[in-house]
């Protein structure tokens, strides 16, 4: 796991370097917040010895609690805070080298100005206040002639809660993030419009408990939320009964009782199956559906031709291993967690195939029972202590505009990014005039590269705060350098796993060049918005601790330990949580009135893929367990153990294309777009009807040469793309690359 161990700490034993660390621990936190120069922009000089800083990863969103220890000024080690439960003291490969982050030789020094064309990464530096004053004038221009609703902003991740919080102030209300319609927006809204709520972030899945465990995609292992999967060892460790359906015979899968290597794209037709054999052989939790659940007869009936050999023709599944594992999974209910996956953007019937998700659970009657899905208890605190509220916008959002009387997309409960991009575009509710970019490279995370690069010339300013050259940053006016996570205070994480905690993120260094935190860009680009009263603190670390001491914590201890606990709280209905479903019905919809009323399926239904055009395959993607989407490709130590990604292909199809493994190919997909080269993987672990690639590489950001052109861009292959017609998700799965020899 220690992917950096031996090359940064040849000096030391590690024995003797653990016991250094542990000594000093408790006096030496203290000391590292309040060193003087540390918090300002310059490297402490002539720093000694041995001291260690409790925080909080930024590596992922998962936000890990973290030990970093600090060695003669320089930073020196990442290791898990054993009293955090997202961590559980340990990190995970791409949390351990965070370093790298901060030793980017290629990252943004100094604020930018855009020089020449837009996309051309031709830029002078310039001072901070050079930079904030022209964006600042730039965009209170346009709010002047246009309006602020017309200034969208883009982010992802608590990094830009200081940035959003300015827009916020300053009047628009079209604040968008890729991790709704990108990522597990279809889930939620599909878990909502059953139970009334939803997973959440992280999930309230109790798998540590499960007794039977359902991937449906969800590929956990690859897929690394360290907790989680520290659970799901925990899980397989108790000899747990693994079912996994993936094309792709994924880590997980290689832990499984049973693989399903499903067709990709027809999971509906197997959860429909799951679900009929439930029904029809009296297996699901009657009880559990009686008391709570309402419209289970028009249910039964919609899902009672669906049988296991109905869903073999469709998913290239055995019947009899539909039925086996439905079987399974009724025998340990409520015990039984079929967990809900995470980015479930993948065919455009998403939300559907997320609330089939939801009903097959609800089925297992494990909500709010040992072994299903917990209900959790957060701690709440005040997030902007004396600010006054938000101005409300007159316009509303853009994304999401009515048309013939309903919301274009009527079950969207969060703001659609795709949506913004569009009006952007057209014009249409109203035109978007800016856009400002933080923390998310909307070149890669949102699919219909053409669409984004067509709006980004449709605008009048674009801005972006990065820690890198990203791909977005290259067609900025004004770039802003971000320090990283292990060089700033960001705000709290208030999460909730089965302890309710907060958890502190402060600087362990100072940043190397004229890099700023997201809190004091925030501040002082609202300074020059003129709504500087929603800013009353003098920095962060005030604006905390009146937080934390607001809430009955006590700060000092906060800063030592990184984390402070709250009260238990009841987890399952048995013991006393209190569940409630707060549909329409206040009851398990397990027929949905409300998606009949507004003219949509309301029992799920499948629609059987697009086939794929002859010689072509059917793309999907996912992650490696040692990189980040796009953020962690340049990553000097992430590339040691990853340098670039590779396309998985069917071992008899490759050598029917007579590509050997490890040979360059291109990918060509089904509009002609053609890939950067990539190393083939030849492989028995994936059907023969498609192809896997880690999305994220393929920058083509030449200013960021740790990642320029390392593997192929799933994004750039995604030109087709389908949207979900009850929340506006954005497919991702929809595409199909052949192969060309290099
Ligand atoms: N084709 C395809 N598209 C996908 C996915 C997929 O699997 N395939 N996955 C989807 C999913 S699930 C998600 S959640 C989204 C993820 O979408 P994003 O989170 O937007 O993904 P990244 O590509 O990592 O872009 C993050 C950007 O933030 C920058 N950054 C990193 N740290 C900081 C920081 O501290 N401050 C600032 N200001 N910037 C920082 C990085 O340098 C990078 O440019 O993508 C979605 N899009
Ligand atoms: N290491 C690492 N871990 C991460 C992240 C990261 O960037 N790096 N990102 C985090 C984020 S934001 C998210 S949203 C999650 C995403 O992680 P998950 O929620 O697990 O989602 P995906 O990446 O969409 O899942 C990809 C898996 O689904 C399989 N698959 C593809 N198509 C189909 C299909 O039609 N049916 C079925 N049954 N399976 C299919 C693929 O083979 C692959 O195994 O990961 C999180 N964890
Ligand atoms: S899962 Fe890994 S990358 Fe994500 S926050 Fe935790 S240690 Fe960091
Ligand atoms: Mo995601």
């Amino acid at each position: 796991m220690s992917v950096h161990t031996s090359s940064t700490a040849p000096a030391l034993s590690r024995r003797r370097f653990l016991k250094i660390s542990a000594s000093t621990f408790g006096a030496a936190a203290v000391t590292a917040c309040d060193a003087p120069g540390l918090l300002g922009t310059k490297r402490a000089a002539g720093e000694t010895g041995i001291r260690t800083v409790a925080t909080t990863c930024d590596v992922c969103f998962w936000k890990c609690g973290v030990i970093a220890t600090v060695r003669d000024g320089k930073l020196w080690k990442l290791e898990g805070n054993p009293i955090d439960p997202l961590s559980r003291g340990r990190l995970c490969p791409r949390g351990t080298a965070g370093i790298g982050m901060v030793e980017d030789p290629h990252r943004l020094r100094t604020p930018l100005i855009r020089t020449g064309e837009r996309g051309a990464e031709q830029w002078k530096s310039v001072t901070w206040d050079e930079a904030l004053d022209f964006a600042a004038g730039r965009l209170k221009k346009l709010a002047e002639t246009h309006g602020p609703e017309t200034i969208a902003f883009f982010k992802h991740g608590i990094g830009a809660y200081y940035v959003e919080h300015a827009f916020k102030a300053f009047g628009t209300p079209n604040v968008a993030a890729p991790s709704f319609a990108q990522c597990r927006g279809p889930r939620d809204v599909g878990f909502n419009l059953t139970f009334g709520t939803n997973p959440g972030t992280p999930e309230n899945t109790d798998i540590a408990n499960a007794k039977t465990m359902v991937l449906i995609g969800a590929h956990l292992g690859e897929n690394m939320h360290n907790s989680q999967v520290q659970e799901f060892g925990d899980f397989l460790r108790a000899g747990g009964t693994l079912i996994v359906a993936d094309p792709r015979f994924s880590a997980a899968a290689s832990k499984a009782q049973h693989w399903l290597p499903v067709k990709a794209g027809t999971d509906i037709a197997l959860l429909l199956a799951w679900m009929n054999v439930l029904v029809r052989e009296g297996l699901y939790d009657r009880e559990y559906a009686t008391k709570y659940g309402t419209g289970f007869d028009k249910f039964a009936q919609a899902i009672a031709d669906k049988t296991p050999e109905w869903a073999a023709a469709e998913t290239g599944l055995d019947a009899e291993q539909i039925r086996t594992t439905a079987r399974l999974m009724a025998l340990t209910r409520p015990a039984t967690l079929i967990h809900p996956g995470r980015r479930t953007t993948w065919n455009g019937d998403d939300a559907q195939r997320g609330r089939a998700v939801a009903l097959l659970n609800a089925l297992m009657g494990n909500w709010g029972r040992k072994g299903g899905f917990y209900i959790p208890h957060y701690i709440g605190l005040e997030d902007f202590p004396g600010t006054p509220p938000y101005p409300k916008s007159a316009r509303g959002k853009a994304d999401n505009p009515m048309i013939d009387g309903k919301k274009r997309w009527p079950f969207a409960d969060q703001t659609v990014t795709t949506g913004l991009r569009e009006a952007t575009i057209t014009g249409q509710p109203y035109p978007i005039k800016a856009w400002v970019v933080d923390a998310t490279n909307l070149l890669q995370a949102i699919p219909g590269q053409k669409r984004t690069l067509e709006a980004i010339n449709a605008l009048d300013f674009l801005m972006v705060i990065d820690t890198v050259p990203s791909e977005i940053a290259g067609y900025a006016d004004v770039v802003l350098p971000e320090s990283v996570y292990l060089e700033r205070h960001d705000t709290l994480n208030d999460d909730c796993l089965k302890m309710a905690f907060l958890a502190l993120r402060q600087p362990v260094v100072a940043p190397p060049h004229d890099q700023k935190p997201g809190w004091w860009i925030g501040k002082e680009l609202g300074k020059r918005l003129g709504v500087e009263k929603y800013f009353p603190w003098k920095d962060l670390e005030e604006c905390l601790r009146v937080r934390i001491t607001q809430g009955g914590f006590d700060w000092n201890e906060l800063k030592v330990k990184g984390i402070a606990q709250g009260k238990p709280f009841p987890m399952y209905e048995a013991d006393g949580a209190a569940v409630s479903y707060d549909t329409p019905s206040g009851k398990v919809e397990f027929f949905s009135q409300q998606l009949a009323d507004k003219g949509f399926d309301p029992v799920p239904k499948y629609t059987p893929p697009d086939p794929a055009p002859p010689g072509f395959y059917k793309l999907i993607s996912g992650r490696a367990p040692m990189h980040t989407f796009s953020r962690t490709v340049g990553n000097p130590r992430l590339q040691q153990v990853m340098a670039e990604n590779e396309i998985w292909l069917n071992a008899a199809e490759a050598k029917k294309l007579g590509l050997a493994n490890g040979q360059r190919v291109k990918l060509r997909n089904q509009d002609g777009v053609v890939s950067d080269p990539v190393k083939v993987l030849a492989t028995e672990r994936i059907r023969a009807d498609c192809v896997y690639m880690v999305h994220g590489f393929g920058s083509q950001s030449k200013a960021w040469k740790g990642a320029y052109k390392r593997g192929a861009s799933t994004a750039q292959l995604t030109t087709r793309v389908k949207i979900d017609p009850l929340m506006g998700g954005t497919s991702i799965h929809t595409n199909f690359v052949s192969f060309e020899k290099v």
